[in-house]
């Protein structure tokens, strides 16, 4: 059964980026049971910034699954990536996404790789930086395999990373390297600039999905933009997905209404 989530980001770096909770932990948990969403999708400064304990007391009263923990403070916070030209930075990198895997896996969620990936730098080598990203993507997948979790990496649009912009170029990049462990993160914000067609591109590279990020063309609320949901939707169903739809969007207005706008456009594509 496809499930949904909404984002709750706890890192002041970021308050301004497209998460529809940012304040606190509870409250914001509260209100995604109150309108009846499936889970959370987390953004922590790192993996020791909140007690599994507490988090584990508050799903439970709450009844919610912790659908994916976010990595992204990593670079934001610390300025790591797994394809930093310095191998001592590359190496503080996995163990940050390391952390987080097992942080995650307490709970049975994956942990995502989205910024985190990096850039080619102009004075890089495309192919050099390509194997740094295998090689990460590999230690980090077996990790999570023996934690019981799998691992997603993110394609993003062409205005965050050089690296890889599609599904097509994520599932290739999986399949050439033998990335078992590595499943695809659909963020219908990234693939509205980048997909030809995104509701293909779905059927296309299905097997490799395991998160669907939820945001309309603006990165808005789904329904707030002008992306063609009916297709995308149908395309999910009829490749059997069964993951997380996790709203990824700005709070516009306001995080409330953009909570229940996206229930609502979960509720009508999806139930
Ligand atoms: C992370 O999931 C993502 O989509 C990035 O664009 C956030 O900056
Ligand atoms: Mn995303």
């Amino acid at each position: 059964m496809i499930k949904s989530a909404v984002t709750i980001a706890l890192v002041p770096q970021i308050k301004s980026g497209p998460w529809i909770f940012w304040e606190d932990l509870e409250q914001s948990m509260k209100k995604a049971a109150a309108l009846g969403f499936d889970g959370i999708e987390l953004f922590t400064s790192s993996a020791d910034a909140i007690d599994p304990d507490h988090l584990g007391e508050l799903l439970e009263k709450y009844q919610l699954q912790l659908a994916a923990v976010g990595t992204g403070a990593g670079k934001v916070i610390h300025g790591l990536t797994l394809t930093d030209p310095d191998p001592e930075i590359r190496k503080k990198a996995i163990s940050f996404i390391s952390d987080m895997i097992t942080f995650g896996a307490k709970f049975g969620a994956p942990a995502i790789i989205g910024s985190m990936q990096g850039n080619v730098l102009p004075t890089g080598d495309r192919e050099e930086t390509l194997t740094w990203l295998a090689e990460g993507l590999e230690i980090l997948g077996k990790q999570a395999e023996s934690e019981r979790a799998f691992l997603i990496y993110e394609p993003l649009n062409r205005y965050e990373t050089n690296l890889m912009n599609t599904l097509a170029a994520g599932g290739s990049f999986i399949e050439k390297h033998r990335l078992n462990k590595v499943r695809l993160l659909a963020d219908l914000f990234h693939m509205n600039i980048e997909e030809e067609n995104i509701a293909q591109s779905i059927l296309d590279f299905g097997k490799h999905i395991g998160h669907v990020h939820f945001a309309d063309s603006n990165r808005k609320p789904m329904g707030l933009g002008h992306t063609d949901m009916g297709p995308i939707a149908e395309a999910l169903k009829e490749i059997g997905y069964e993951g997380y739809i996790s709203a990824e969007a700005f709070p516009s207005p306001n995080p409330d209404t953009a909570a229940e706008q996206t229930i609502q456009e979960f509720r009508k594509w999806f139930k």
